[in-house]
């Protein structure tokens, strides 16, 4: 699919408090030249497959790996509303932030259950590093199973999270010895593949993706210099371009327990699309769908968020037949604005997972349907976003994104995602081919 290049690629300075893409010295990778990882500059694989063979558990290392004196490990009981909150404390503070520290991300305390806990997961992955003599939380690393399909093979994996080590303590190779600890206690499990996503370039990405955004609350954005007028517009105007329909186009409706079955089909379908993808059960579709609606209740100042909520999905039902035929979802991670003296926080939706059922239809790829399906759809989530009042709505070029964004009024934005696959080899995915966003 090309991109094609974006008329309004001035008008958002994407800053979605997303890790930049500052390529350090290709040389030297002290930490990665020693791990089961391809190596920058190493050409295709010959086959799909792991780097270096499981092992019994009798032969992986059965003690916590050293820390420098004055530190200890510390498993996080995420269920402990107490521990949720340390973490919570630390990633506000000293998580991803964009390029020129604007915005930091501000994953909330709920978030962190949602995605901390999903079917099956272990809590030996939830690895935290403490000041001995007080017990602070200052590291933190974690682990969630996951099953991958990457191109034709199946596997178990774990999902490699919110690495993040405490700014008074950077620079100091505790991060080798973090995502070390978590290997080693992944491996006590059995299982021997990771997948894990960065704003930085280490070796070897398999994919590169750009993130997009869609402006919604214009004056905001303005106020907070996530993104500025252009020549040749003004402020009323580029309101009055944005805007976004009250209504949605689609029949669409909140997703509903008795959804779980329809939508675990029609997302395991239209990921056959795709190169890598998640394999979810009806309990994994659960947990990531239905799970993190929130409490019933609205929350703060009238805003069309519930307490606690993480995620929207809607799908869409056909009334005659009653069958779902699409759906979407959100996600909900607001990033702090770092220095304002007006504006705490960046509400931003992110595109999480959608399918539609015509692109099933013979035909409909190449004829422009599945085309003005998803764009009928993605529009109907930024209703929805704006309805919950959020701010700006984030996507990446990945999926089906790239051939509905430009339509949709997104623009690129200045953080790109790398993926990674550890102890995996496969060759480069569809993704950016360079940093400029177009193909
Ligand atoms: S990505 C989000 C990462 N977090 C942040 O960006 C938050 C803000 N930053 C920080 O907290 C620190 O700067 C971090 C590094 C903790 C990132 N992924 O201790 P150091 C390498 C992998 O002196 P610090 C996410 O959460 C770096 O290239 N490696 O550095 C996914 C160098 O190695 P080398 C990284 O700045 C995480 C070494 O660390 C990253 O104090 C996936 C320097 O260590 C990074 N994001 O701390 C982890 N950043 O010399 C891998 C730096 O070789 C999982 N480095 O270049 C692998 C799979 C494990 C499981 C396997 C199971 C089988």
């Amino acid at each position: 699919q090309a991109l094609e290049q974006m008329k309004i690629m001035d008008v958002v300075k994407g800053k979605a408090g997303i890790g930049g893409h500052n390529k350090k010295d290709m040389g030297a990778h002290k930490f990665w030249a020693t791990q089961p990882v391809p190596q920058l500059g190493e050409g295709p694989p010959i086959d799909d497959g792991y780097i270096e063979p499981s092992k019994p558990r009798e032969e992986v290392r059965q003690e916590p790996y050293p820390l420098p004196k004055d530190f200890e490990w510390s498993t996080l009981d995420i269920n402990d509303p107490k521990q949720n909150k340390e973490v919570y404390d630390l990633l506000s503070l000293n998580y991803v932030e964009d390029d020129d520290a604007s915005f930091r991300f501000q994953y909330s305390a709920e978030f962190l259950q949602w995605a901390l806990k999903p079917p099956g997961y272990f809590k030996e992955w939830h690895v935290g590093v403490r000041v001995s003599s007080n017990k602070k939380l200052v590291a933190f690393i974690s682990g969630v199973p996951i099953t991958l399909r990457v191109r034709g093979k199946v596997f178990t994996a774990s999902e490699i999270n919110y690495l993040c080590i405490h700014k008074k303590l950077r620079s100091k190779r505790l991060a080798p010895v973090l995502i070390k600890e978590v290997t080693r206690q992944v491996h006590l499990q059995g299982i021997f593949q990771a997948i894990y996503t960065a704003g930085v370039v280490i070796p070897t990405p398999i994919s590169v993706c750009r993130y997009f955004h869609r402006a919604l609350n214009i004056p905001k954005l303005l106020d907070v210099e996530f993104t500025h007028v252009p020549r040749n517009m003004t402020a009323a105007r580029m309101i009055r371009v944005n805007k976004v329909p009250d209504t949605p186009t689609l029949n669409i409706r909140p997703m509903e327990e008795r959804d779980v079955v329809p939508v675990a089909d029609l997302f395991s379908k239209y990921m056959r699309r795709f190169d890598m993808v998640p394999v979810m059960s009806l309990e994994d579709v659960h947990h990531q769908f239905l799970s993190g609606q929130g409490t019933g209740k609205i929350g703060d100042g009238g805003q069309g968020r519930r307490v606690g909520q993480v995620t929207w999905t809607y799908v869409v039902e056909n009334p005659d037949t009653r069958r779902i035929t699409d759906f979407f979802s959100i996600y909900y991670l607001p990033s702090t604005i770092i220095h304002n003296p007006d504006h705490k926080t960046l509400e931003a939706g992110y595109l999480y997972y959608y399918a539609t059922d015509v692109a099933f239809e013979d035909g409909a790829d190449d004829d422009g349907r599945l085309k003005n399906r998803l764009q009928s759809l993605i529009g109907d989530a930024l209703v929805v976003a704006n309805q919950a009042k959020l701010d700006v709505f984030n996507a990446l070029t990945l999926m089906d994104n790239v051939s509905i964004l430009k339509d949709l009024k997104f623009g690129p934005g200045d953080g790109f995602l790398n993926f990674y696959l550890y102890n995996w080899r496969t060759s480069k995915l569809a993704g950016l081919e360079d940093e400029s966003g177009v193909k």
